[in-house]
């Protein structure tokens, strides 16, 4: 049958290999002793020791990281019972004053030139830019908002004057600050009057020691207990003649003998600081104004003790007008600019 052509005995590949009678090579083994079955008695019993003692050191292990979560689960969101405070609120107040006392010194830089140191304008010296630092302002006119936008946009912003000398800060427009500066800027002008805040340097970040060998410091501007009297009006959107309405009747014309005198206002400032008119009749101011953006300039006259007598009609671009002025008793009156009552804008009226 075998030897029938067609049924071969099938040839596998690889041809099966009889096993070979010959003991393994002696040199590729290990020596008897690594092949030892049994674990000797010490050998057990410092197994046994070890794994006892990597148990322990697992709990262990489990055990710090567990109080770990817990501790820091409370560093994190405070302790019960207000016991402390949440990290994350402690870092907020921190970059929150740090904030603040960049920006005072973002505005002493670049703002306190025109809305003086305190920001209080022409209250606390020769400062042509309204006040800022003014409870009824800060109550809600100067909001973030408002702040933010007047900064990008400028002083057009304000009162919609083109020529505004109220520059643009903000870089995204063409300013010169980032938008860093201008959060600053913002925290400070709204910072809380009840805190004090550090004065700083600029480029150290160190507190600056002044002459009496103190930490200087300065109070915030927004008084956070503040409420306007219910009698009061709103802050009006546009700061310009917003300090009483008594101008000029347009009709009155004056005499044709009256006495004349002339104030020009330029550069923020009246070129004469004295004048002197007849009591008994009335007298016209030739009143020439050349400022562009800074609010408009005119005259009024005031008593010693602050009244205002006469307010001229507030000349917002450059222009001439004779204001006329109704007969003064005699004596000693201030004639002033109502939009920049500043030493410079102010003068000495004598009544003879
Ligand atoms: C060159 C002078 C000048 C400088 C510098 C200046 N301001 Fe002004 N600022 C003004 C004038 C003027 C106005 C009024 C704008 C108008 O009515 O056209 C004004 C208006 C404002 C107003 C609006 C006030 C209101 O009552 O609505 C804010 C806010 C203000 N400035 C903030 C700043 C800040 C912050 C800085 C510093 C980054 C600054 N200003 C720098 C002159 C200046
Ligand atoms: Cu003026």
């Amino acid at each position: 049958m075998t030897d029938q052509p067609g049924h071969e005995p099938e040839q596998r590949l690889p041809a099966r290999r009889e096993p070979s009678e010959a003991a393994p090579a002696e040199r590729f083994s290990a020596p008897p002793s690594a092949h030892a079955r049994d674990l000797s008695p010490e050998r057990a019993a410092s197994i046994v020791r070890q794994s006892a003692s990597a148990r322990w050191v697992a709990f262990l292990a489990v055990s710090v990281v567990a109080l770990f979560t817990i501790a820091y689960y409370f560093y994190e969101v405070g302790l019960p019972l207000n016991l402390s405070t949440p990290r994350l609120e402690e870092q907020a107040t921190a970059q929150q004053v740090t904030s603040i006392e960049r920006g005072y010194n973002v505005f002493q830089a670049n703002c306190a030139r025109c809305h003086g140191p305190q920001g209080k304008g022409a209250a606390e010296g020769n400062y042509i830019a309204p006040p800022l630092n003014d409870p009824m302002k800060l109550f809600d006119h100067l909001n973030a908002v408002y702040l933010k936008n007047v900064l990008t946009v400028g002083g057009r912003y304000v009162c919609g004057d083109p020529n505004s000398i109220m520059p643009i800060w903000a870089d995204t427009n063409g300013g010169p600050l980032n938008y860093r500066a201008i959060e600053d800027l913002i925290a400070f002008i709204r910072s809380d009057a009840t805190q004090e805040y550090v004065v700083r340097d600029p480029s150290l970040n160190e507190p600056i020691i002044g002459a009496d060998g103190k930490v200087r410091t300065f109070k915030g501007w927004l008084d956070p207990a503040f409420k306007p009297d219910p009698a009061s009006t709103p802050v009006p959107a546009c700061w310009k003649g917003d300090s009483g309405s008594t101008t000029q009747a347009p009709t009155e014309s004056l005499p044709p003998d009256a006495q004349v005198v002339k104030v020009t206002a330029e550069g923020v400032a009246f070129d004469v600081k004295e004048l002197s008119v007849d009591s008994g009749k009335a007298f016209g101011i030739d009143f020439t104004q050349k400022d562009v953006g800074v609010g408009g300039h005119n005259v009024e006259i005031r008593t010693a003790d602050g009244t205002s007598v006469f307010k001229g009609a507030i000349l917002n671009d450059p222009g001439e007008t004779t204001y006329v002025l109704p007969s003064l008793d005699p004596g000693t009156y201030t004639f002033i600019c109502s939009v920049h009552p500043i030493p410079a804008m102010t003068g000495t009226l004598t009544v003879k």
